[in-house]
């Protein structure tokens, strides 16, 4: 049975009165959904060694290993769907004049739940892209067994995820930043506050005067420079939000 979550008179005040609401998300929201986070107990980090997988030159050096284990995550992804964090955020975004939803997420969850100003930080796993020519190819599966997918061009294609030691796409980076600095309210969901540029942009909000609100099962780098911390899951948190704002409206 969900636990019943207790919120401060504050961020309720808050979120009935402000026009702009930002949110930071991170493989925690779709924790509930099956999807393993990186950082957990069964984390994928446990298993697998960022810097061997995650990279560029771990790609070219072994690009069937890489894209052995991004098949294995699209598998993961692929039988899933959004949990009740992911529907109660595209809940929240009609209800303010300027909501962006930032994820570091590559699982596509916050799309297939309703969610429409979507900003991706870290590409989307579902999607190929030629490490020459950037052709895209969204419904190329990877490799089965040892051949490895290769753009018309003969050259080989890759996730369209952001690696370690890559930039984050331009557009998405600047309006993220831009969110981040004008905000009301910024929630911090699901993340453990450590893969930058990301982990930067709570605190940019908060130094921009927004009331600052992080959701986690645990505590993280970030908890200490909270206005609030709500310590529960998002798939119960979100949701119970949700309806107390919608109360005050009826
Ligand atoms: C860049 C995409 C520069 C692919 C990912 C110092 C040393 C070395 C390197 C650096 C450094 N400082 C900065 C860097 C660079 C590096 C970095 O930040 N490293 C870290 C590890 C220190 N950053 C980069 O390389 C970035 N690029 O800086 O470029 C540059 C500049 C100019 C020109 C060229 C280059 C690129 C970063 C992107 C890397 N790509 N993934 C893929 O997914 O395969 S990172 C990976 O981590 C995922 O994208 C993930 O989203 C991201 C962050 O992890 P989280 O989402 O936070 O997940 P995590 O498991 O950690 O935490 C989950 C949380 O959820 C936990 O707190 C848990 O308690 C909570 N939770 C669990 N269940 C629930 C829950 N919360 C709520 N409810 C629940 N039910
Ligand atoms: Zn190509």
């Amino acid at each position: 049975m969900p636990q019943n979550i207790q919120f401060t008179r504050t961020l309720l005040d808050h979120l009935r009165s402000v026009e702009k609401v930002a949110v930071l998300t991170g493989a925690g929201i779709s924790a509930e959904s099956g999807v393993p986070t990186f950082r957990g107990e069964n984390g994928l980090w446990k298993k697998y060694r960022p810097e061997e997988l995650a990279n560029f030159d771990a790609f070219m050096s072994n690009p069937s290993l890489v894209w052995e284990w991004y098949n294995y995550r699209r598998d993961l992804i692929s039988g899933i769907q959004p949990n009740p964090g992911h529907y109660a955020l595209a809940e929240l975004e009609p209800m303010y004049r300027s909501f962006t939803l930032i994820t570091q997420n590559v699982d596509g969850l916050h799309r297939l739940a309703g969610s429409k100003h979507i900003l991706e930080l870290h590409g989307n796993i579902m999607i190929n892209r030629c490490i020459s020519c950037g052709t895209v190819a969204s419904d190329v599966q990877g490799p089965q067994d040892t051949d490895l997918p290769h753009c018309e061009c003969g050259e080989l294609l890759r996730p369209d995820v952001v690696w370690f030691g890559e930039s984050l796409p331009e557009r998405e980076l600047r309006l993220a930043f831009d969110a981040a600095e004008s905000c009301d309210v910024f929630f911090s969901i699901g993340t453990s506050g450590i893969v930058q540029p990301a982990a930067s942009f709570p605190l940019v909000a908060k130094q921009n005067g927004a009331y600052v609100v992080e959701i986690n099962v645990e505590e993280t780098v970030l908890s200490s420079h909270m206005d609030e911390t709500v310590f529960a899951p998002s798939g119960e948190v979100m949701p119970q939000l949700v309806r107390r704002l919608n109360e005050v409206r009826d």
